[in-house]
């Protein structure tokens, strides 16, 4: 499974067009990509040609379905994935050259610093549990509800009691509040299908970080199959995932080009050694990856 990934990889390295980007840093792109992954038997596709901390990826799913927008938790469960976008917002709103660990510091100590900026406005959270609703008032006017809609409560039942739906899906592409986001969602809508008894999951994924944050997306989106598919008796069928711009940043030669040396070793596999009473009921220690031996860490910078 993983060959397909690092297929993509040349690809994009040997292939991708130049182009400028939002950060300034340039990549190599390709538009449109597709890869399967099986996720039978436990299969999931965590990639061994270097170490990818899934526990990161799997504590920022759970996050995400907590509705949360600030990096506080995050950060206080040593999660760092997040925190270069405050970081640099704050860095340019005071001019204050403060690093990225006493910024961490300061967001767990300090519970108003945290408040004004450690939140990424309404991202992937916000909008999955908690997407806004409007309602009409006698004057033609409307307001926006105490209760948005939680879209994977939704989603649960619409698996649950039309399995054949071609509507099981949700989104994080909210137009209305794009601008208030600290970014806009890459992963951004998830469709479900069920036949014969297993529950299959499509991600499409418009901007693709391929060296850093795909390898990352991938297991979060076969995670949250196989959550759906426990909380809905339903055995896990596959992953496919729809890339949109699929690019590489050129200062990720290095990376790229070690890893592209590597051969896949092993196959992992995903245990849910529990069954909470529902999705919002997971916790870190619920997920077990075993026979996972990869190769060493590869860090690369990421583009803000
Ligand atoms: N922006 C960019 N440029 N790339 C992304 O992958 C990305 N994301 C999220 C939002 N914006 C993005 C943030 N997710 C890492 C991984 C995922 C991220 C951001 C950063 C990262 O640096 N990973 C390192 C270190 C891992 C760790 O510290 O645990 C790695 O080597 O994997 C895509 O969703």
């Amino acid at each position: 499974y993983e060959q397909q990934y690092l297929d993509l990889m040349r690809q994009v390295w040997t292939s991708g067009a130049e182009k400028g980007d939002r950060t300034g840093v340039g990549t190599r792109s390709v538009f449109g990509a597709t890869m399967r992954f099986s996720l039978a038997a436990g299969a999931i596709p965590l990639l061994t040609t270097k170490r990818i901390y899934w526990k990161t990826a799997a504590r920022e799913v759970l996050w995400f379905l907590t509705g949360n927008t600030n990096i506080r938790p995050l950060v206080e469960q040593g999660v760092h994935i997040w925190t270069d976008w405050p970081l640099d917002k704050y860095r340019k709103a005071t001019g204050e050259e403060i690093g990225l660990a006493e910024f961490e510091r300061r967001v767990i100590e300090d519970e108003k610093f945290a408040d004004d900026w450690g939140d990424l406005g309404p991202v992937y959270g916000a909008q999955w549990v908690n997407w806004p609703r409007y309602e009409p008032l006698p004057d033609g006017l409307y307001r926006r509800a105490s209760q948005g809609h939680n879209q994977i409560a939704e989603l649960v039942e619409g698996i649950r009691n039309s399995p054949g739906s071609r509507r099981l899906l949700f989104t994080g592409w909210n137009v209305d509040e794009l601008d208030q986001m600290a970014l806009p969602p890459c992963h951004m809508t998830y469709q479900f299908h069920v036949a014969d008894g297993k529950l299959s999951g499509l991600l499409f994924q418009r901007s693709c970080d391929l060296a850093l944050g795909v390898p990352f997306n991938i297991f979060s989106a076969a995670l949250i199959v196989r959550m759906l598919a426990q909380q809905c008796e339903l055995e896990p069928g596959e992953l496919v995932w729809n890339g949109g711009d699929v690019h590489l940043y050129l200062n990720h030669a290095e990376l790229v080009e070690a890893q592209l040396q590597r051969t896949p070793s092993g196959a992992p596999t995903l245990h849910l050694i529990r069954r909470p009473p529902t999705m919002f009921d997971y916790r870190i220690e619920d997920f077990e990856v075993r026979d996972y031996a990869p190769q060493g860490h590869i860090a690369a910078p990421v583009a803000v």
